[in-house]
């Protein structure tokens, strides 16, 4: 089946792979990434006033707050005039998730399911390069050149957020804020689990997923 419009977002915890599947996907389909996270680092990176209010959250590993969020990836949605997306990191509260579905309707909603101790053991060897959000990490995806990204050669950095004491924060406020949304998008009957301990595991399984919704990329363009 192909649609017109495809409207897909991403969840689990931090540092499951969304980002990582993310970039598999796009690479596949034809769908445009808007990753909240990668959107608010560089803001914060450019100093703009978005990126200057979210960093104070951000760094303790606390959530931006709603309203500002909101605001934030509705005019990121708009940008994308073929109405074809992938959010990730969007919506992370259950206020989120019925603001963006009181005006968008999504076709499907990703969930990836990952043990939470395989993800501590991860988060300290993730490496990014900011200007992209492209993301390594040192024995699973490390970079050619150590420290250096594979595409522009610049140099790559460790998140603030990385930290193990901001990751644990994290982990709990993603069980308290986030897991209301599962709930919220399984009422909507739009969700589906993706189990594993790993991104290679995952993949294959996403993959197949979306070949239902969406031809793949080759088809439709020669871009890629
Ligand atoms: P983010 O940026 O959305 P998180 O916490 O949701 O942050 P994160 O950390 O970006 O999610 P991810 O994208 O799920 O993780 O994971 P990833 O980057 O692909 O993979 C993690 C690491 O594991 C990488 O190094 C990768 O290479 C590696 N990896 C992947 N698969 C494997 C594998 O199979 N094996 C191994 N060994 N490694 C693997 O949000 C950041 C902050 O922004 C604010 C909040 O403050 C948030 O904390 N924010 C919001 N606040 C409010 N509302 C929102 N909607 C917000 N969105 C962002
Ligand atoms: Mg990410």
């Amino acid at each position: 089946m192909s649609s017109v419009v495809f409207k897909s977002l991403i969840l689990g915890a931090p540092a499951s792979g969304k980002g990582t599947i993310s970039s598999r996907i796009i690479q596949n389909f034809n769908l445009q990434h808007i990753s909240s996270g990668d959107k608010l680092r560089q803001n914060i990176q450019k100093k703009t006033e978005v990126g200057n209010e979210a960093e104070r959250y951000i760094k303790d590993g606390k959530l931006v707050p709603d309203d500002i969020m909101i605001k934030f990836i509705s005019s990121e949605i708009k940008k994308v005039p073929n109405q074809m997306w992938l959010l990730d990191g969007f919506p992370r509260t259950v206020s989120q998730a019925e603001a963006l579905w009181k005006v968008e309707k999504l076709d499907l909603a990703i969930n990836l399911v990952v043990p939470f101790q395989v993800i501590i053991n991860r988060v300290k060897d993730r490496w990014i390069h900011l200007p992209s959000g492209r993301v390594y990490n040192v024995g699973f995806n490390a970079p050619k050149v150590p420290g250096k990204d594979d595409v522009t050669g610049e140099p790559l950095v460790q998140r603030e957020d990385d930290k193990p004491e901001v990751v644990l924060k994290r982990l709990e406020l993603y069980k308290q804020m986030t897991k209301p949304v599962i709930e919220f998008y399984k009422d909507k009957n739009i969700l589906k689990d993706f189990h594993g301990e790993t991104s290679d595991e995952i993949w294959p399984k996403v993959l197949e997923s979306l070949t239902f919704y969406l031809p793949f990329k080759s088809q439709t363009n020669n871009n890629n």
